[in-house]
């Protein structure tokens, strides 16, 4: 089987993307469109006392001028937020009302406040510049210290000390008592910087409303098209039906593009409004700043241990910077999605863990690759290194010793969470033969011997990925013999058409161009999008579960169509025949005996729960001490991602994985002043790492362990190398300064903080 499940195929979308026929939003035109500019708030928190618009619509081309009341009378309302969560008072979590454009008054440097519609981009962008906005500033709290701060201003009023939402899980009382009788607790500090999700095609919509049928038709780049359709609708106050959502290519979206941006619900807004099409796209600096942030969580973490350095009990208080709105996944992220992993690969007997999401005057936080599994995976993982450092044990051999084993699957974390399975020291003990871990002395003398110091550093971790156990799937075997297979999975540069191709190919047993997967469409089909590494191990299932439907379904037809017993009838690559004969019928021709000249088989898989995706990463850095550069020399991993659909795509996504973890760790960083005043604009102050800031990897993937609650055995890989890359490399970094004295680094691990550490420590 060529394409078949496991099979290295090269990616089918490959050959358009890369000669320039990849269709973006920003590539379509339409007869009478309009463009629209935003004029953006340039405080973090202020008063709208009056807006003046009158030069702005005098100027030739301006079509329109809408400010938030404009939007408010037509009935336009506010993205919804989470009420499952709950604040410390017990009530539904709530916060500021989110509108498309800001009523009366905005929460943050760079918040849409007039969008100017007009007959090219250059005039709605000048119009914008005449537009006078007259503010009354506010009190603004920019970090997680003043946010917190006893005296604080409250943003909110359901929102105590401001914070929107708190949760606590675990025993107090047991952990306490484990505290009490340890024989060693290392303590940790620790902040997830904020990070920008930087995706190569900005955010950008066009919306075309047709009149005559009442309908709104918004072309997205969107990881999520039948969620949009949804959230589009209740801003906008239509019915589903009467939204949707086509997607084309998409320029990247690592979680950003889960949600539907504010300026996307502006643009369907005055499509309807004016019956003509609409588009924007955000510059880069609009992206830096409104573009939802991720990460910016603050952590204090304690660990337990006994005298042989066995885990007892950990003691975790986050607080999440979430942000001037509770929109889109910031306190999930901080209160439910990252607490799954806080205990890591381990076995933790007791956990005392509370989180809060905090309000304050910056942009929205929410999905960014990982999405609070990095950030638990950081905590635990720099608290396994430093205990490991004090207790004066080699951190593999930490690990060895508190690892889950095997023979405990499946394993109830103290989350309540269930490990089906995995083999976490067998993924170690191959990442450390992989990476030559006995070998590192003789590499760190020959670095020495050059002027650089070496370091290193091994992480044991896993994610979690399950956002949605269930996932829609339509196949349609046609009368030409083709198959098409109808998804709400979304394509975002990740190569998942691919991927499901495969599955489909080996199980039809026919040629991969015989099938299109046809996705990006909330009309044909309806489920959940690609996000949270769900796409393969729910949605490749269904794809497998429709494609034995089908089989199963045509035999049955065939049986009528060749007046045999369904018993005798078999399929194989494409035909069905009656056994023992030569009598027999393809795929297209059986489906053009159909009433309706097709089979057409509708699936929803389930799956029985979450997977557990997870890594061993070892990382060898050298670091200049003259100029604190860090450079990432050696990087190993061995994934344990199930069963592997395609081994290059699998690579792929674990380099690009590890890269945005490298970025993390040691360039990337959104800043705010003090007075909430947004600094990283542009990437001449938002550094994203490029080719030369990496290694060759060297990643390997262990299928021993495939996935038990889901038919494909797949476990996801999209998240799972920035889950474990930032810990990884920022250990190294440490293990480098640690002999110098240096215990702790801030990230980014920037030359200049490294320099001024080793300084310091002198
Ligand atoms: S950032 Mo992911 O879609 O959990």
């Amino acid at each position: 089987m060529k394409f078949g499940i496991g099979q290295a195929v090269t990616r089918r979308e490959d050959d358009r993307l890369l000669t320039g026929q990849g269709r973006f939003v920003d590539d379509l035109t339409f007869p009478g469109e309009l463009h629209l500019a935003f004029v953006r708030s340039p405080h973090p928190h202020a008063r709208i006392r009056s807006i003046d618009a009158s030069a702005a619509k005098s100027i030739a081309g301006v079509a329109a001028v809408f400010i938030g009341a404009d939007l408010a009378a037509d009935g336009v309302g506010s993205f919804p937020g989470n009420p499952a969560l709950k604040n410390a008072a017990g009530k539904p979590m709530s916060g500021p009302p989110l509108y498309p454009l800001a009523t009366d008054t905005v929460r943050f440097v760079g918040q849409p406040v007039v969008a100017i519609a007009a007959s090219t981009r250059a005039i709605a962008q000048r119009a914008a510049e005449s537009i006078v906005v007259d503010y009354e500033p506010l009190d603004a709290l920019v970090t997680l210290d003043q946010a917190l701060a006893p005296n604080a201003p409250q943003l909110w009023p359901d929102a105590p000390g401001n914070a929107v939402a708190v949760s606590k899980w675990g025993d107090a009382a047991a952990c306490n008592a484990a505290f009490a009788r340890a024989a060693h607790v290392t303590k940790l500090s620790l902040h997830n910087q904020r990070l920008s999700p930087v995706t190569l095609e900005p955010r950008a919509g066009a919306a075309v409303f047709d009149r005559a049928n009442g309908r709104l038709t918004m072309h997205a780049s969107s990881q999520n098209p039948a969620g949009m359709q949804k959230t589009l609708a209740g801003v906008l106050g239509l019915a589903p039906e009467q939204v949707r959502v086509l997607v084309g290519d998409v320029g990247g979206g690592f979680g950003l593009k889960a949600m539907t941006p504010p300026e996307d619900a502006a643009c369907a807004y005055a499509a309807r409004k004016l019956g003509r099409p609409v588009r924007w796209c955000a510059t880069r600096l609009e992206d830096f700043q409104a573009a939802a942030h991720g990460r910016d969580q603050h952590a204090d973490a304690e660990l337990a241990l006994d005298r042989d350095g066995r885990i007892l009990a950990l003691r975790v208080r986050i607080a999440g910077n979430i942000g001037a709105y509770a929109y889109g996944a910031g306190a999930i992220i901080n209160l439910a999605i990252g607490p799954k992993v806080i205990t890591g690969v381990y076995h933790v007997p007791a956990l005392d863990l509370t989180a809060q999401a905090v309000l304050t005057n910056t942009n929205i936080v929410s999905a960014y690759r990982g999405a609070g599994r990095p950030e638990s995976i950081f905590l635990i993982e720099r608290l396994m290194d430093c205990a490991a450092a004090e207790l004066q044990i080699d951190p593999a051999e930490l690990r060895r010793r508190n690892l889950i084993r095997p023979s405990h699957m499946p394993y109830k974390t103290p989350m309540g969470e269930t490990f089906d399975c995995g083999d976490f020291p067998r993924i170690l003990e191959r990442a450390l033969a992989a990476s030559d871990w006995s070998g590192f002395e003789a590499r760190k003398r020959e670095s020495q011997a050059r002027g650089r110091l070496r370091g290193r550093a091994v992480s044991t971790f896993l994610e979690w990925t399950g956002a949605m156990l269930e996932e829609a799937v339509r196949l349609v075997v046609e009368a030409d013999g083709r198959v098409r297979v109808y998804t709400a999975l979304q394509a975002m540069g990740q190569g998942i058409e691919t991927s499901l191709l495969q599955v489909l190919a080996d199980r039809l047993q026919i040629d991969a161009e015989r099938i299109e997967i046809v996705q990006g469409d909330s009309d044909v089909a309806q489920g959940f999008g690609s996000m949270a590494s769900r796409s393969i191990y729910i949605g490749g299932s269904a794809m497998l579960t429709a494609s034995d439907k089908a089989i199963e379904s045509g035999r049955e037809l065939a049986g009528k169509a060749l007046e045999a017993p369904v018993q005798d009838i078999t399929y194989e690559a494409g035909r069905f025949r009656v056994a023992g004969t030569d009598l027999g019928i393809e795929l297209g021709e059986l489906a053009a005996r159909q009433p309706e000249r097709r089979i057409a088989i509708d699936t929803v898989q389930k799956v029985g729960g979450p997977s557990w995706p997870n890594s061993c990463h070892v990382c060898e850095v050298e670091i200049d001490p003259d100029t604190g550069a860090t450079e990432v020399v050696r990087y190993t991993t061995v994934d344990d991602v199930g069963r592997v659909i395609n081994p290059l795509i699998v690579a792929g996504q674990v380099h690009g994985g590890i890269a945005q973890a490298v970025g993390q760790a040691l360039l990337e960083q959104v800043v705010y002043d003090e007075t909430g005043q947004l600094l990283t604009g542009s990437f001449m102050d938002y550094c994203i790492p490029r080719a030369d800031d990496l290694p060759n990897f060297d990643t390997h993937t262990d299928e021993s362990q495939p996935c038990t609650i889901n038919p494909l055995g797949a476990k996801g890989v999209g998240e799972l190398g920035t889950v474990g890359g930032t810990p990884t490399v920022i250990n190294a970094v440490l293990d480098t300064l640690r002999p110098l004295g240096v215990a702790d680094i801030a990230m980014p691990a920037t030359p200049e903080r490294v320099w001024r550490a080793i300084r310091a420590a002198k």
